[in-house]
């Protein structure tokens, strides 16, 4: 078996395992990967894209047929028509926004096929005047563009499971996309009808048959909420929404109402479906936590994760992502040694507030058993906790809002699985 190049094993460790200098890969000189040979053998003759015309031109791209396999894992809900779950495939994906083919799906009763000239939004209740809009009213508005990411509140959740389950990151993890949102700040709308005294909540409900409503503090609806329109450059795409739905920045997940038809300003919470007998959280106390909105901040190695091989002992590029609905990861830490020590991964510039963050760190894997690990921080101090911290403190019937670290093992031949 081919070993490490002279020149890596030489490279000073900065934390146990093998972790190495996250500066490595800003300066010249370390590549990783060898190229395959500078001169390729492979007669020019036998590749045939060098000797005939290209395909034609197309009206809208797809991924090469060779990407295939990235690609949305499905769990739909088989007693229930239209609900279920598709996770982004992270271990798949590099930098931080996801395409919009694979945004991760959340639906309760499928995806309806609005007919956008037909599609209303109301906006009423506690205001001095109810609006109406159509989707070419609303585009004429002043709009605003971030980089956000949006998570379930369930993402995770196998977490909770006494044995670590045996799949790969995004399938687990994967309830997790980020992209770049496009719309109407709400404060616009709401200024617009004349809030009034009193109004604390709003009440947000969707066109999709069973029409599903939260509630959010209006505080936060003034703050920073957007009325969604544009995702990464394009329009919504269905599945997530089209023609309009509701961003909050950071909050979780089921907050964000796709197919956006009604808001109501309010002077209490309207007790949904799920914001009582779902999304909350049963404690060991038997109290259950409600109206837990923020996502808490939380990390997780991407390459190498679950179901991949690492091929020889060599020097690895550690790669994965940092978030936290609370603000921006000012630090994300990796271990190789199951948490004894721990070393900081270079984060990828810009470090936005609520969108996921992309980090590396070098690694040399000696052959021998090791488990990786990420932890972030975020600005506000918030530290992801072990898994043993979470369980201890939340209780495992909870359900929702799992950020504890995620460790990966790595056995002697390379593979790599889920571990505690
Ligand atoms: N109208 C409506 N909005 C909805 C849902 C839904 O089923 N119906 N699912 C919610 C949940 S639980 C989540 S996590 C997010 C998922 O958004 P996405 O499918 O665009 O990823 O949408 C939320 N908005
Ligand atoms: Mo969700």
């Amino acid at each position: 078996m081919p070993r490490p190049r002279p020149d890596l094993l030489s490279l000073p460790e900065v934390a146990g395992g093998g972790l190495l200098d996250r500066r490595l890969f800003l300066r010249r000189g370390l590549a990783l990967a060898t190229a395959a040979a500078a001169v390729d053998t492979q007669a020019a003759d036998e590749l045939p894209w060098l000797h005939t015309p290209g395909a034609p031109f197309t009206p809208y791209g797809q991924p090469s047929p060779h990407e295939r396999l990235t690609a949305r894992r499905i769990g739909a809900n088989r007693a229930v028509a239209g609900n279920g779950v598709s996770f982004t495939p992270l271990e798949e994906l590099e930098g931080i926004i996801t395409p919009n083919g694979l945004h991760f799906e959340r639906h309760h009763n499928g995806v309806p096929q609005i007919d956008p000239a037909r599609h209303r939004l109301v906006v009423h209740g506690i205001v001095r005047q109810p609006l109406s809009f159509d989707v070419k009213s609303l585009l004429r508005y002043p709009m605003r563009s971030q980089m956000l990411f949006i998570e379930c509140g369930g993402n995770s959740n196998a977490g909770w499971h006494g044995e670590p389950i045996q799949r790969s990151a995004g399938s687990v993890h994967g309830l997790l996309s980020c992209a770049e949102w496009t719309g109407v700040p709400l404060s616009i709308l709401l200024d617009e009808a004349g809030v009034d005294v009193g109004a604390s909540w709003v009440i947000a409900e969707g066109a999709d048959a069973g029409a599903m409503n939260m509630s959010i503090p209006l505080a936060k609806m003034r703050d920073d909420c957007l009325i969604g329109l544009y995702q990464n450059g394009e329009r919504l795409r269905p599945e997530n929404g089209y023609p309009m739905r509701l961003i909050v920045p950071g909050w979780e997940g089921v907050l964000h109402v796709k197919w956006l038809q009604r808001l109501e300003v309010t002077d209490q919470p309207v007790m949904s479906r799920n914001e009582t007998s779902k999304y909350t959280e049963l404690q060991p106390s038997g109290k259950a936590r409600q109206f837990t909105f923020t996502m808490d901040c939380k990390s997780l190695i991407t390459s190498p994760s679950h179901g991949q091989t690492l091929p020889r002992p060599d020097v690895y590029q550690l790669s994965g992502l940092a978030w936290s609905g609370h603000g921006r990861i000012r630090r994300v830490e990796v271990s190789a040694d199951g948490g004894k020590s721990w070393a900081d991964a270079a984060l990828e510039s810009p470090a936005l507030p609520r969108c996921l963050t992309r980090f590396r760190i070098p690694w040399r894997w000696d052959g021998k058993p090791a488990v990786l690990k990420s932890r972030a921080t975020d600005e506000r101090g918030n530290l992801q906790p072990e898994r043993a911290a979470l369980v201890a403190e939340r209780g495992r019937a909870g359900y929702f809002h799992y950020n504890a670290i995620v460790a990966w093992a790595v056995e002697d031949d390379g593979l790599v699985t889920h571990t505690y």
